[in-house]
């Protein structure tokens, strides 16, 4: 049985005031039924960390390099994030892919550190609106899988969050029956090539996932969870998903 995560990605959003969200987070749900991740920026990662002290909200970096330390200005390496406090990573999020021409080879090299250095790898993929359009969505998921993925992924060092690109901040949502075909497809792909693990990775949703459709959201085949943008920066929009899970 998959345990549901919701998981927060505060892209370049937040300061230090913001963190007073994260307390009224813990405040609202202190013993959440799904397992919950925050993401902020870097700057905030061990500030929120030693925020969040002994409740149960897992803190997570946004991106890392592949290597694990030197002359790599402006990079963070997978240990330091482990470092500040964090235990996950997000990896190859469309709008990394986008502004930093992230491949999936690199994707699967930060995958690697993100693993050596101990971290829950959070593992995004997903099409562009001409892709799904041409009707390549699942060749075009399935390569980046494959690709993004590397040897000795587990249900316990990897997430896969499923991301459409055209539903990324724009207020539009796929079908449930396009989700549910993805993460079917999702899942198939997986056991086929890790087995059991496979079967044990969780797959996460994400795209305008807000506290309006997230209940049936979660109720789609293959659905363990939301990765969520612009709805998690509140405790309120993020405590009312954390509740629907
Ligand atoms: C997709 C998602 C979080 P939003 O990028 O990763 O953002 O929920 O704002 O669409």
């Amino acid at each position: 049985m998959r345990r549901k995560l919701a998981a927060g990605n505060w892209k370049m959003n937040g300061t230090r005031a913001s963190l007073a969200e994260v307390e009224a987070l813990i405040a609202a749900h202190p013993e959440p039924a799904c397992d919950v991740l925050l993401c902020p920026p870097a700057t905030l990662i061990a500030w929120m960390a030693d925020r969040i002290g002994a409740a149960p909200v897992a803190v997570g970096g946004q991106d890392c390099h592949a290597r694990a330390s030197g002359a790599h200005t402006g990079d963070i390496a997978a240990g330091q994030l482990a470092d500040a406090g964090a235990s996950h990573v997000i990896l190859g999020h469309s709008e990394r892919r986008a502004d930093h021409g992230e491949t999936d080879a690199m994707v699967c090299a930060k995958t690697v550190a993100a693993h050596d250095a101990g971290l829950v790898a959070v593992v995004c993929l997903g099409e562009t609106e001409a892709e799904r359009d041409a009707g390549t969505t699942l060749a075009v998921i399935g390569a980046q899988l494959a690709g993004s993925l590397p040897e000795g992924c587990t249900g316990h060092n990897t997430v896969i969050a499923y991301e459409p690109v055209w539903a990324i901040g724009t207020g539009r949502t796929p079908t449930l029956g396009q989700i549910a075909e993805v993460h079917d497809f999702l899942r198939a792909e997986l056991v086929n090539r890790f087995g059991a693990e496979g079967g044990a990775m969780r797959l996460l949703y994400g795209g305008s996932v807000k506290p309006s459709n997230a209940t049936e959201i979660f109720a789609t085949s293959n659905v363990d969870g939301a990765l969520v943008g612009g709805a998690s920066l509140t405790a309120a929009d993020f405590g009312a998903i954390i509740a629907a899970l």
